[in-house]
């Protein structure tokens, strides 16, 4: 049976290719789901792909991501930054967790560069736009083996 991949999405990014797009370019998140979807199925991965305003939402996903999940992809969106409820949730997990950002915290304000996600996460992919999402991918394929 194929091995399942995780990808979920944080606050506002459903807004992608609407604003912001000298920072987040203009693609969609349903764009972005698309090469995802073309990268897991060329790793012969399914893909649960998801986005939520809410962070007990984002929970939720990642506590179900503990039994359905071979490999985890989070874009915590501004939850990076403030939740410690998320970080809890990762440090549950046994799979690979894969941080994830479309800009690079690290050149923005001084208020991005901290992240409580890292701090539950294998990885951290960040500052290369969509194309994050297909590296992202790569990686979990790879860590999953
Ligand atoms: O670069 C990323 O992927 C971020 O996770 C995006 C978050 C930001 O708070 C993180 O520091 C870095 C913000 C997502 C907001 O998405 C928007 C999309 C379109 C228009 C406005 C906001």
């Amino acid at each position: 049976m194929a091995k399942t991949i995780y990808i979920l999405n944080g606050p506002n990014l459903n807004l992608l290719g609407s604003r912001e797009p000298e920072i987040y370019g203009h693609e969609t998140l349903a764009d972005i789901e698309a090469r995802a979807r073309a990268a897991a199925k060329s790793h012969g991965l399914e893909l649960v792909f998801r986005q939520s305003n809410l962070e007990g939402e984002l929970v939720t996903w990642i506590q179900e991501a503990r039994t359905e999940a071979a490999a985890l992809i989070l874009n915590a969106g501004a939850y990076t930054h403030t939740s410690v409820a998320i970080l809890d949730a990762l440090k549950t997990l046994e799979i690979p967790a894969i941080e994830l950002h479309l800009s690079n915290p690290h050149r923005r304000e001084s208020f991005r560069q901290h992240s409580y996600v890292a701090l539950g996460s294998t990885g951290v992919i960040a500052g290369f736009g969509p194309r994050g999402y297909e590296l992202a991918v790569d990686a979990a394929a790879g860590l999953i083996g």
